[in-house]
Formats: structure tokens, sequence, C-alpha cells
């Protein structure tokens, strides 16, 4: 969307900070013995108290109210009776609706102690969805965040996910522009406009570039790599970016 209004840009940091406040939440009670249905029924009954929706369950009727993704899964983890253990790569992404505003934020770390790759690969998603920020800007094309996002990972021996990539939002979950790539393409080149509501969500590889989905028909998987992602949605403004998600 492009957010216009008083009420767009107050409706679209209400929803913002309801999600952020959820990712949050979840990642602190994310501990070795917890399963990750109990993570999403935390996250249940904060969307009902704050009178917001989840997008995943809401839009696209998916099985949970937020995606939690454990190790070779790298997106769209069904929530489930599987146990968090120490040393797990766990991923948190919270999106919902309020008001007809919408907002996408995800996190990737590591439980406790674990192999020093992960927590790697954590820290270069986040660099990596900072390095794409400093681009934002109304008049420049999103590939120059991609382009950002890729030299970041190559500059730490790393690759990007292709087939996963950023969005618009805002009146809806997935909206136009339709794909935020990781990395540059010159056929991914929409102009970023004053007010453009977008999500950015860098996912960063050990060694694939491509993940596939698992027979569930939801869960996006690897099995040779390890995979870290990092998202905030964020309004295109000519005073800078605002990212309502943090
Ligand atoms: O847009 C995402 O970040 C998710 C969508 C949840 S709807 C089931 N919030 C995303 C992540 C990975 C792949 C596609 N979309
Ligand atoms: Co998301
Ligand atoms: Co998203």
């Amino acid at each position: 969307m492009i957010a216009k209004t008083v009420d767009d840009f107050n409706g679209l940091k209400e929803i913002g900070r309801i999600c952020a406040s959820i990712r949050n939440e979840l990642v602190q009670c994310t501990k070795p013995g917890i399963t990750t249905k109990e993570l999403d029924d935390i996250a249940k009954e904060m969307f009902q108290k704050e009178g917001a929706q989840s997008a995943p369950k809401g839009e696209y009727d998916f099985p949970g109210y937020t995606c939690i993704s454990i190790n070779e899964e790298v997106a769209h983890g069904i929530p489930s009776e599987r146990i968090i253990q120490e040393g797990d790569l766990v991923n948190i992404d919270v999106s919902g609706s309020k008001n007809g505003y919408f907002a996408d934020t995800g996190i990737s770390f590591v439980v406790g102690k674990g192999e020093n790759i992960l927590q790697k690969i954590c820290d270069v998603a986040k660099e990596a969805f900072y390095a794409g920020l400093k681009e934002v800007k109304p008049g420049v094309k999103t590939n120059a965040l991609g382009k950002a996002a890729h030299n970041v990972a190559k500059k730490n021996g790393l690759t990007v996910i292709k087939n996963l990539t950023g969005h618009g939002v805002g009146r809806s979950i997935h909206e136009a522009p339709d794909h935020i790539l990781n990395y540059f393409s010159i056929w991914d080149a929409e102009m970023l406009t004053d007010g453009m509501v977008i999500a950015f969500e860098p996912f960063i590889s050990t060694l694939e570039e491509e993940v596939f989905q698992s027979e569930d028909g939801w869960t996006y998987l690897t099995d040779e790599s390890y995979v870290a992602q990092y998202e905030h949605t964020i309004i295109v403004t000519k005073e800078g970016p605002i990212i309502t998600t943090l």
C-alpha cells in the first residue's frame, strides 16, 4: 500500500507494535523443553488481547497463529508438539492485522549455546537487513536492497536464499511490489515511492540458494545448509524509512 493519511500511519504503527511485542515475547519464552505449539498459544492469546488477527491464519488458513521454524525448517514452520532443544536454530515470524492494516516481522536466533556458525548467520541476516535499509528511499529500485543484502552475505563467505523474497505489505500481508529479492536482478526493478510499505526479509544461507517445500504443503526446508532470516515492515518516506515493527 501507499500510506498517505495520519490514520494510515497510525494504523500501520499500531499493528507493527503488536507484532513486535508478540515476536519479542515468543523469543523470551523460547527455552529448551517448550514446544512450538506452546509458543504459538502465547501468540494466539496476545493477538486476542490486542484485538488483532494472525495474518497466516486469517489470510491463508495456515494451521497456526505464527510461523515457527526449527533447524532444517527455514520458513512457514507449523507450530506442533516439537520440543525446542538447547542449540536449536529457531525462526519466529509474526504477521498480523488490526483495523485493516498489516505488519510482518521475523527473527532467527540460537537457543542457549549452539554452533558458532548458527550465531554467525543470525548476525549476518540482521546486518544484511540494515545494509538494505540504508538504500530505502523514494526513487530507488527494489533491487538495490537485494544487492546490498547479497553483498553482506558474500563478504561473510555466505549466500542468500533466492526463492524466498520480501514483498509489499500494508492492506494485506502480501501485496505489490510482489517480490523484493535478496540479490540483484535487473527484473527486480520496481521503484520505491513515498509512503510505500514493504517487508524486507533477507534469508542468509551457509550453502544452498533454494529451499524446497515439505510434504505438509507449508514448511520450506533445506537439507545441506543452515539458514537465518531477519524481517521488518518498513514505510518508505522522503524523511527516511520508518520501521513499524521495531
Ligand atoms: O512473508 C513471510 O515473511 C511470512 C508469511 C507468513 S503467511 C504463511 N510472514 C514469508 C516468509 C517466507 C516465505 C514467504 N513469506
Ligand atoms: Co514474515
Ligand atoms: Co514477509
